[in-house]
């Protein structure tokens, strides 16, 4: 497995899968999510509408998958960080189930090679370094996996690219 790292726009990123970080009404919002929606256009929000209507919600730390509409990824994976509330309610628990669950349903929909953006740390106020840290090792733990080909992080913004370069080198 290989991990990319690319400062960008995540919508823009062709790759067999993109992760959204969205919230648990998977009814769209701000940040990458709304980019997301308004890029990808209505067959993403019809899909997330069609789960909410046979699973219910979407609880922090696990992910659903739907169609990409107009992105040129193949497919959208939803997950749901966290909301930091000072570390004591298993958020950096959560936060790697993001991850982890993320790469699973891929993996399970023969998607190999998947971009995420920086989970929990716009809105949700995940500290950035912590985030990042969590991020890389619960990735790193599908090293070797037989079937995972790439991950790439994509990071907004500069804080968040300053870390990752630092702590990928
Ligand atoms: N591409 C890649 N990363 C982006 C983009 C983009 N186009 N736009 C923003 N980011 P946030 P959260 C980065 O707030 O903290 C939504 O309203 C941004 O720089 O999008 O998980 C949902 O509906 C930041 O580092 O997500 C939820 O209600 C990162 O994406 C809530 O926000 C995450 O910031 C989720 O909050």
């Amino acid at each position: 497995m290989k991990i990319s790292l690319i400062k960008g726009d995540i919508t823009e990123i062709e790759v067999d899968a993109i992760v959204n970080a969205a919230n648990s009404s998977l009814m769209g919002g701000g940040g990458v999510d709304g980019a997301i929606h308004r890029k990808g256009g209505p067959q993403i929000l019809d899909d997330c509408m069609e789960i909410r209507q046979t699973c219910g919600e979407c609880p922090p730390g696990q992910a659903v998958i739907t169609r990409a509409g107009d992105l040129p990824a193949q497919k959208v994976i939803h997950t749901v960080g966290p909301i930091w509330q000072g570390g004591q309610l298993n958020e950096a628990e959560t936060l790697a189930n993001c991850y982890q669950n993320a790469i699973r349903l891929a993996l399970e929909h023969g998607l190999y090679r998947i971009a995420f953006p920086n989970i929990s740390t716009g809105v949700y106020r995940f500290p950035k370094k912590k985030a990042a840290v969590i991020a890389i090792e619960a990735v790193n733990e599908f090293e070797g996996h037989p079937d995972l080909e790439e991950v790439i992080f994509v990071c907004f913004d500069e804080e968040n690219y300053g870390l990752y370069k630092e702590l990928l080198l």
